[in-house]
């Protein structure tokens, strides 16, 4: 069986008209379309879309057929679809609001119902062309459900996602009503990506505050799930801009457009009609060039492509009216008789055309007011052949965190524009080409095809991963192996953590004592006269003496700076100090003076600061502050400094859970040992015990730990099931 890639985006790579009663289909000419030629074109490989286009029901067949030849799949929606789904939900929701452009999001509840079946509808074709280890990928905001509705219906296929606009900060996210949803539905993915760095910690900061999934590094864990999040800035096929510059019909052009402007020098922007591109202000830098220097009339031209777009939404509607009207009034004021500032086209060109004027333009000007990545600025450095132009780039495109050779500028500073574009104007050869093969470089090497692999690549190795670590889920293995040994060994030792381990993670470290069912099992192990269990906490030995006093169970305490043996009295370790804590714990005071929420902890032998009701965020950044101002004194003292879960500990260098759990089995020789923990500490009892225990972390399955299991709950179900397990065997 051979496995197949499925993409998945809104619109289909191809154009589709009707002629002459007849459907007549054009491939489309966009960067996506070509970088993923190579792969929807290949195999069984499809492509799954909206066509384009409303055809009636009783002629869909015919273009079931035709598309199909292409490899080519489409959902047919409905004009009532289009205009919630795709004009409503997509393009007055979420397209300004990821683009900052908040006012103008229409938050109707008909578009998001909508936006709901038809993600529902893309599913249920991706599902009926899904087999077993195909892949799928998934393209943009239209479908950020869409990976999470494939999820539920197949748990275990490989889902890929990316985004091309970009993912704004929480702080804008988070007015979305339905944010909860849009955030889960792409965590059906594996892997997200996204243009920039800047998107991706936006992302990974509104999933930990709306859906307290775990994050670490650019991981996120949310329901027993893996998902990487990564930056893929997308490139573009700069060898078909670089030849294309030498095209009989380019060359054609070239010669025309050169004609009409003679020695002046032309200044080139092509965009989508978009309120997010920053047309306006940019006229408005450009007119008060013409006025700051008059010298530039007849010298300088602006060319101004705007592609039609969205025209039918009232605010793009608006925004084309006070375009023509800014361009009417400069070109009325500055005109000459043979000269006009701007020419502008509100329409779209041939590729050819756009290639002439990359190669003729002197400078390019790209100043959106936000932008995932901006293609525009990597086409014009793709077809500057000779290194020389000039681009000028706003800093709200993804673009500019890799051309940073162009000149950078904040669209909204009018001022700074117009500077830039006089520095283009006047730029020395020499420079220009200096700046511009830096870029090309780049351009060349980070192409479309470079992102497309990367993108693949990323998501198998993403796949692979979480199969390792499902592997090593304790609860797959405990039947078999686990409780065979247990069965078979007569001399065992059993370390088990306290907090998160035993019990859940409660937010008063008061409560959390044990309650009844945690007393039954741990007093049904250790009746097993086989069995030595061994508590090892970082709470204090009192606590631990309160609770666990009564029972046949040994018992170290503070991270082992306090230790008990059944049926003997409490040791502190020997030659420990504590005169180093009055001057830690005066630093850590003042943190939590500063810091509402988070409190000490003290004990014998430690100080703990914990920070777990602390507003999410500052608990982090504080506990980063305290490490770097205790840095020296814990170097100075012989002490530790321990991060742990919403906790940073400081401590005796000579304390270590590992160090503890050691010198319980020191001159024993058991033939069965198990160690149980969720914490930061525990990783060292992983590290110090022989490889052949069994080390088992709890809530994550990123440790030291040969296994892991999900929850306490899994623990307590482990533990139980062992010691039922010795039961039938005696
Ligand atoms: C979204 C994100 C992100 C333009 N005029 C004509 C024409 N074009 C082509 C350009 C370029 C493309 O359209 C525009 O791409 P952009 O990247 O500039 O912008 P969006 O359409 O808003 O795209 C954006 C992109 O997705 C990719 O992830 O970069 O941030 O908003 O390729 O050449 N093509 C033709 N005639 C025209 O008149 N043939």
């Amino acid at each position: 069986m051979v496995n197949k890639t499925i993409i998945v985006s809104n619109r289909l790579p191809v154009k589709i008209a009707e002629q002459d009663g007849e459907y007549v289909l054009s491939p489309s000419e966009g960067g996506l379309a070509t970088g993923l030629g190579s792969v929807y074109k290949s195999g069984e490989n499809i492509w799954i879309g909206w066509p384009g286009i409303d055809v009636p029901e009783n002629r869909q067949q015919e273009v079931i057929e035709k598309l199909a030849v292409l490899n080519l799949i489409p959902v047919f929606l409905s004009s009532d679809e289009i205009n919630l789904y795709y004009e409503g939900f997509s393009n007055e929701v979420l397209w300004p609001v990821f683009h900052y452009m908040v006012t103008y999001a229409n938050f109707e509840q008909g578009y998001w119902d909508s936006y709901q079946s038809v993600n529902n509808k893309f599913a249920s074709i991706v599902i009926a062309h899904l087999k077993e280890g195909d892949t799928i990928w998934v393209h943009d905001y239209q479908l950020l459900l869409l990976p999470g509705l494939i999820r539920t219906a197949q748990a275990h296929v490989t889902i890929g996602f990316f985004q091309h606009i970009p993912f704004p900060s929480f702080e804008i996210f988070r007015v979305i009503p339905w944010r909860e949803e849009l955030i889960t539905g792409m965590f059906g993915a594996d892997l997200l990506g996204f243009h920039t760095f800047d998107d991706v910690r936006h992302f990974l900061n509104a999933s930990s505050r709306l859906l307290q999934a775990k994050v670490s590094d650019n991981m996120i864990t949310y329901q027993d799930r893996q998902i990487v999040v990564e930056s893929f800035p997308m490139g573009i096929d700069s060898d078909k801009f670089e030849e294309m510059v030498s095209d009989p019909t380019v060359e054609e052009h070239i010669e025309s457009i050169r004609e009409s402007v003679q020695d002046g020098k032309i200044i080139l922007t092509i965009d989508r009609l978009d309120y997010s591109k920053g047309i306006l202000q940019r006229l408005q830098a450009y007119e008060l060039l013409l006025h700051t220097y008059p010298e530039y009339i007849g010298r300088i031209s602006l060319y101004m492509i705007v592609v039609p777009s969205r025209d039918t939404v009232p605010q793009y509607k608006e925004l084309r009216d006070q375009i023509d009207q800014f361009v009417g009034n400069t070109n009325a004021n500055y005109r000459t008789l043979n000269w006009l500032p701007v020419h502008y086209f509100y329409r779209s060109f041939p590729i050819e055309f756009l290639s002439a004027l990359y190669s003729t333009a002197d400078v390019c000007l790209v100043t959106p007011m936000r932008d995932g990545m901006n293609l525009v600025s990597k086409e014009y450095v793709a077809s500057r052949v000779d290194d020389t132009g000039v681009l000028i780039l706003s800093e709200m495109a993804g673009a500019s965190k890799e051309l940073n050779d162009a000149l950078v500028v904040n669209p909204n500073n009018i001022g700074e524009v117009m500077r830039a574009i006089v520095q283009a104007v006047s730029m020395p050869v020499e420079e220009q080409k200096t700046r511009m093969s830096v870029m090309r470089r780049t351009v060349k090497k980070f192409n479309i095809h470079f992102w497309v692999s990367n993108f693949m690549d990323k998501l198998a190795e993403v796949k692979k991963m979480q199969e390792s670590l499902l592997t090593k889920h304790a609860v797959r293995v405990v039947r078999e192996q686990i409780a065979a040994d247990y069965a078979g060994s007569a001399d065992r030792y059993i370390f088990l953590d306290y907090d998160g381990t035993l019990v859940g993670f409660n937010s008063n470290i008061d409560k959390a004592s044990p309650d009844e069912e945690l007393y039954q099992i741990l007093e049904n192990l250790s009746s097993d006269p086989s069995n030595r269990i061994v508590i090892v906490s970082g709470r204090r030995h009192q606590t631990l003496e309160e609770w666990f006093g009564h029972m046949k169970l040994d018992l170290i305490a503070e991270h082992g700076a306090w230790q008990k043996h059944y049926k003997e009295e409490w040791k502190s370790l020997p030659l420990l100090t504590d005169k180093w804590k009055q001057e830690v714990r005066t630093v850590l005071e003042t943190y939590a003076d500063r810091t509402p929420g988070s409190f000490i902890e003290d004990k014998s032998y430690s100080l703990v600061w914990h920070y777990r009701n602390v507003e999410e965020g500052l608990g982090e950044l504080r506990a980063n502050e305290i490490m770097n101002h205790l840095k020296n004194t814990i170097t100075d003292k012989g002490l530790q400094m321990m991060p742990g879960s919403k906790v940073i500990e400081f401590k005796n260098i000579e304390v270590n859970k590992g160090k503890a759990a050691v010198n319980w089995l020191y001159g024993k020789n058991p033939d069965f040992i198990i160690a149980l923990g969720d914490d930061y500490t525990d990783e060292d009892i992983f590290k110090a015990l022989p490889p052949e225990a069994y080390t088992i972390k709890v809530g994550s399955n990123i440790s030291a730990a040969r296994y892991y299991l999900r929850n306490f709950m899994e623990v307590r179900d482990l533990l139980q099931m062992l010691s039922a397990t010795t039961k039938q065997v005696h």
